[in-house]
C-alpha cells in the first residue's frame, strides 16, 4: 500500500499563512451564501444572483455519526458534523481563504475537484500538494474556476483500508456561482449519492459492470490470454445514500406542479457507477461536470460514474409522491433514492422501472469533429487479475503507477489522450487541474463536451483531448478506489 507517500512538509510550511484558533464552522462573509448552507441541501431554493461570495471557508476533518435512518447510524469520519460536508458557495473568480482542520489521528489531502488551481493547493500527494497534518491545520487561498458544479473530498488512497479515502464521508459538494448566466429555474436542489458499510465480494456479483463490450475484439483478445488468474476483489456496499439518508429517511424533495427543478447531483461513490430515473418525468440535461453542454438533451435514466456531476431541469408536470432512485432494485431497497413530493400529495412513493437506459454522452455533444490535437498519447488500459492480497493490479500501456515515470507536457500543446480499455470494468477516468473536450466514442467524432471526469465502458475506446494551461503536476486517475489505489494512475509533468 502506498499511503501518502508524497506528504510533502516544507510545502506546507511554506502555505501556513496564518493559525487561526478554533472555529470549526464555514465562515463566509455573505449572508446569502451563509443561508444557502444552513439550508437542507434537499430544499435550498435558487439564490441566481450572488454577487459577491465567501472569502473565507472552514473545513474541519472529524469522526461523525451519519443517521443513514431512524434506526441505523453510521460512524464514519466528515467535514464540519455532518455528511455531506456543507454545500460551499463560491464566487467564479473571487479569491477564496480556506482554513482546514484536521482532528483525525491521520494525515489528510483537501482536493478541490474541477478547479482549475495550483498543484500546491489541488490536494493529492502525487503532486506535492499541502498535507494536513493530523491534529494539525493549513491555510491557503485559491481563486475558484470555472463556474459550475465542483466538488471538495479526501484524496487519501484507502488502499484496502475500507475505513478510509472516500469509504469514509469526507466529501461535499462546492457551487461556483459563475458571473453570468445564472440559468433559468425556480428551485435548485443539490444531491450527493455516496455508499456506506463497504464488504470485500468476490468478482461475481460485478461481471455485469461494464455494460455490453463496446469492441468485441478487444475482449477476444482479452479472453485469450490463458494465463490471467480469475478475478479479484471487488467492493460491495450495506448501504446506499442521498445527502447522506436512506430512500425514506431524509426530507423529500417538495415540488410544485408547473415548477422547473435544477437538480445538481454529484456521485460521491468511492468505487460505484449508479444510474438514476425518476418515474413519469424526464431530465433535461443541461451541463456535464458543472460545464454546459452544446446540446442540451432529455433523458429518462442518468449515469454517473464516481465523481461525475450533472445538471439537469425536470418540469414538475406529473402531480404525485414518486421515487427518484436507481433502476436497480437491490441497491435501491437499501436507500439509493429521495422521494420527490407534489405539493398537498400524500401517499406512498411510487416507483416504476424505466426500461432500457437511454444515457449516451453523444446526446449532448455536437455531431463534428473537435478542434485537431497536436499530439496524441495513446493509454491502454489493462488488468493483471489477482495479484498480491488478491487485489487485481492496473495497468496503463503495461505499467502500474509504482514503475511509471511522469508524461511529460508542455505548455499550450493540445493532447489527445486516446483510452483503449481492454478490461471488461468501466472506468471514471479523471483529470485534475484541468478539462478536457471528449472528442471520439466508441469510433464515433464529437465535440464540446468539457468535462473533468469521463466514464469510460469496459471493452471500448474513448479520446478526450486536453490543453496543457495550467502548469505544475497534474494527476491523472481512475476514480474507482478499488482500480486508482492498485496502479490506475499517471502523472502529468509540464517540461
Ligand atoms: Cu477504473
Amino acid at each position: 500500500m502506498k499511503e501518502h507517500e508524497n506528504q510533502c512538509l516544507s510545502r506546507r510550511q511554506f502555505l501556513l499563512v496564518s493559525t487561526l484558533a478554533g472555529g470549526g464552522l464555514l465562515l463566509p462573509n455573505s449572508a446569502a451564501a451563509q443561508d444557502s448552507m444552513q439550508m437542507p441541501m434537499a430544499s435550498a431554493t435558487a439564490t441566481p444572483s450572488i454577487k459577491t461570495g465567501p472569502t473565507e471557508v472552514s473545513l474541519r476533518i472529524g469522526p461523525v455519526l451519519v443517521d443513514v435512518t431512524v434506526s441505523k447510524t453510521i460512524s464514519t469520519i466528515g467535514y464540519n458534523g455532518q455528511v455531506p460536508g456543507p454545500l460551499i458557495r463560491l464566487r467564479e473568480g473571487k479569491q477564496v481563504s480556506v482554513q482546514v482542520f484536521n482532528d483525525t489521528d491521520t494525515p489528510e489531502f483537501v482536493h478541490w475537484h474541477g478547479q482549475f488551481i495550483p498543484s500546491e493547493v489541488d490536494g493529492a500527494g502525487e503532486e506535492k500538494s499541502i498535507v494536513v497534518p493530523p491534529r494539525g491545520q493549513v491555510s491557503y487561498q485559491f481563486t475558484p474556476r470555472p463556474a459550475g458544479i465542483r466538488w471538495v473530498h479526501t484524496h487519501v488512497m484507502p488502499g484496502s483500508n475500507l475505513y478510509s479515502g472516500l469509504y469514509t464521508g469526507q466529501f461535499g459538494i462546492v457551487y461556483v456561482e459563475p458571473n453570468e448566466d445564472p440559468g433559468s429555474y425556480d428551485q435548485e436542489v443539490f444531491l450527493a449519492t455516496h455508499e456506506f458499510e463497504p464488504f470485500y465480494s468476490t468478482g461475481e456479483m460485478e461481471e455485469e459492470e461494464g455494460g455490453e463490450p463496446e469492441d468485441p475484439t478487444l475482449e477476444a483478445e482479452v479472453n485469450a490470454d490463458k494465463t490471467q488468474k480469475s478475478n479479484g476483489w471487488e467492493i460491495g456496499y450495506q448501504t446506499f445514500t442521498i445527502n447522506g439518508r436512506c430512500l425514506g429517511y431524509g426530507d423529500p424533495i417538495r415540488v410544485r406542479e408547473g415548477e422547473r427543478l435544477m437538480l445538481r447531483i454529484l456521485n460521491a461513490s468511492a468505487t460505484e457507477t449508479i444510474e438514476l430515473a425518476l418515474p413519469g418525468h424526464e431530465f433535461y440535461v443541461v451541463a456535464l461536470d458543472g460545464n454546459p453542454v452544446p446540446r442540451p438533451n432529455k433523458v429518462k435514466v442518468l449515469q454517473l460514474g464516481s465523481a461525475e456531476r450533472v445538471d439537469a431541469i425536470v418540469e414538475m408536470k406529473n402531480p404525485g409522491v414518486w421515487i427518484l432512485g436507481t433502476p436497480m432494485d437491490e441497491d435501491r431497497n437499501r436507500g439509493m433514492g429521495i422521494v420527490v413530493e407534489y405539493a398537498g400529495r400524500k401517499g406512498k412513493p411510487q416507483w416504476h422501472s424505466p426500461g432500457q437506459s437511454d444515457w449516451n454522452y453523444l446526446l449532448f455533444g455536437k455531431s463534428e469533429a473537435a478542434t485537431r490535437p497536436d499530439e496524441v498519447i495513446q493509454m491502454e488500459i489493462g488488468k493483471i487479475n489477482g495479484g498480491q492480497g488478491g487485489f487485481n493490479v492496473w495497468t496503463i500501456n503495461g505499467q502500474p503507477y509504482e514503475r511509471s515515470e511522469p508524461i511529460r507536457i508542455h505548455q499550450g500543446r493540445r493532447y489527445r489522450l486516446a483510452f483503449v480499455n481492454k478490461s471488461d470494468d468501466m472506468h471514471p477516468l479523471h483529470l485534475h487541474r484541468h478539462n478536457f473536450e471528449i472528442t471520439k466514442i466508441h469510433g464515433k467524432e464529437t465535440a464540446g463536451i468539457f468535462k473533468d471526469t469521463v466514464l469510460v465502458k469496459g471493452f471500448s475506446r474513448v479520446d478526450v483531448d486536453f490543453v496543457a494551461d495550467n502548469p505544475g503536476l497534474t494527476l491523472f486517475h481512475c476514480h474507482q478506489n478499488l482500480h486508482m489505489d492498485f496502479g490506475f494512475m499517471r502523472l502529468f509533468e509540464y517540461v
